[in-house]
């Protein structure tokens, strides 16, 4: 294929600046090889947990070619969502909730995918409108593609040792998309490492979930337990969450970086205020339909009510409030396991031993959870 005409290129970066979008690059797809046995190595030895995606979808994450194989070129895209202040303050609000960041607004896939298609669409436009024809297919973190190692390749920044993408003008704080093209476009120059003897983000984290640097143990991180993690969360890491029950940005706020961010432009991006420092006594209560109305338009509601009021217990259990106890008994009778297992962990940390004992009798003969009975047991043993 012919290399197309000069400013093709150049058109692009302002469609995708118009559509708001603050940096773009352009990787050819076998930029990653590094990335693939990297990524192969790193499922191999469990650290993905739960996420059986991962490992389903191996031969296809290693390389966009085998996602698709006419593609020629990858555009990759960020949308700054840098915080208007240090997200780190409400960990201090020990009875309220701790959101992450992104999370704290409406879904950025939402938002982000609309604004993909229009960049795409008009790319192929101005194509054709030079005698070129291609295909193209947009991704927001949907498909099973590398974003971070395309985008360092494309040269948006860098893989810091937290593992996420670093920018030098935005720090920690761009969410990625891409445009996969049949179109053959110019690649930009990737990006060297920045983060030479700093190491901020690895001992910023609660779980220690870095084994090393650019390393990541999914299983410990506390992203993937409150969101991804279906289950109990592991009983020697709820002490070490704190309050966070949605996400985490401990090891993205630490970074040095972070200083020459800007806040994020985006108003659909702007945190709501509900979700800064909700208290935690409004959310252990929520059913079903009071969760959904409580999170319209955000990304917490894909984790459906039962994980999500897991979390909130635990962060409950490690207030130190036993003006939560009326809160976590309700719970105990919960109709979902995952939450009632959750309650009885919480009602652990904050009840006297004599409470605890009391409520064990009643719920434990009628329990039929295994998980659930295993929390009753640890919790105290039959006296
Ligand atoms: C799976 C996933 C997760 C998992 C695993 C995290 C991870 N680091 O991969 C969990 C649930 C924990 C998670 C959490 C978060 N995620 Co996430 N996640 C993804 C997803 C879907 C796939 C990432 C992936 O492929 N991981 C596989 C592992 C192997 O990749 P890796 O950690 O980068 O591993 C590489 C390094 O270890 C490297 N490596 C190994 N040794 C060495 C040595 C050297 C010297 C070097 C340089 C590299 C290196 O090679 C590996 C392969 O490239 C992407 C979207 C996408 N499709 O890419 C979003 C994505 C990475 N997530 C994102 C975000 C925002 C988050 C959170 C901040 C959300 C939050 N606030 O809670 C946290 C951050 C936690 C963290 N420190 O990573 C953004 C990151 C944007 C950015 N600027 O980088 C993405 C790109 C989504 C998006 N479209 O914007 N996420
Ligand atoms: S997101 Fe939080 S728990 Fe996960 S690696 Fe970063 S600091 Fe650790
Ligand atoms: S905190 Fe330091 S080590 Fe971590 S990503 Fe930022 S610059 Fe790199």
């Amino acid at each position: 294929m012919t290399p197309p005409p000069a400013g093709l290129e150049a058109r692009l970066a302002a469609f995708a600046a118009g559509e708001g979008f603050d940096a773009l690059g352009i990787a050819r797809p076998d930029a990653i090889a590094a990335a693939a046995p990297r990524l192969k190595a790193w499922v191999a030895t469990g650290a993905h947990g739960d996420m059986g995606w991962m490992a389903e979808t191996l031969e296809r994450r290693a390389d966009p070619r085998t996602l698709w194989p006419e593609i020629r070129s990858v555009i990759m895209l960020g949308l700054n969502y840098g915080p208007a202040e240090d997200p780190r303050k409400v960990l201090e609000q020990r009875t309220a909730g701790a959101i992450s960041v992104y999370a704290r607004a409406e879904d950025y896939h939402d938002i982000i995918k609309p604004r993909l298609k229009r960049v795409a669409r008009a790319l192929l436009a101005e194509a054709g409108s030079r005698g070129l024809s291609g295909d193209v297919k947009v991704f927001v973190d949907t498909a099973p593609l590398m974003e971070k190692p395309l985008a360092a390749a494309a040269g948006l920044g860098w893989q810091g040792k937290h593992t996420n993408l670093v920018s030098r003008d935005f720090g920690s704080w761009l969410f990625l998309g891409a445009i996969a093209t049949t179109l053959e476009l110019q690649p930009t120059a990737a990006e060297g490492d920045h983060c030479g003897s700093c190491q901020s983000c690895l001992d910023a984290c609660p779980t220690g979930a870095f084994p090393s640097p650019y390393v990541i143990d999914a299983r410990r991180c506390v992203s993937y337990l409150t969101i991804e993690h279906k289950g109990p969360i592991p009983a020697d890491l709820r002490p070490l969450m704190g309050n966070r029950i949605y996400g985490c940005d401990d090891c993205l706020a630490a970074c040095p970086w972070n200083k020459f961010a800007q806040d994020g432009r985006e108003a659909k991006l702007a945190a709501r205020a509900e979700n800064d420092a909700p208290p935690l006594a409004d959310l252990a209560g929520l059913d079903d339909a009071a969760f959904r109305a409580r999170f319209p338009k955000s990304p917490i509601k894909r984790v459906g009510r039962a994980r999500f009021v897991r979390n909130v217990l635990i962060a409950m259990g490690n207030s130190g409030n036993a003006g939560f106890l009326p809160r976590v008994e309700a719970r105990l009778a919960d109709d979902e396991p995952l939450v009632r297992g959750a309650a009885v962990w919480a009602l652990g940390k904050l009840a006297e031993a004599e409470a605890v004992h009391r409520l064990k009798q009643q719920h434990l003969s009628r329990e039929d959870d295994a998980d659930v009975r295993a929390e009753w047991t640890v919790l105290a043993p039959p006296r």
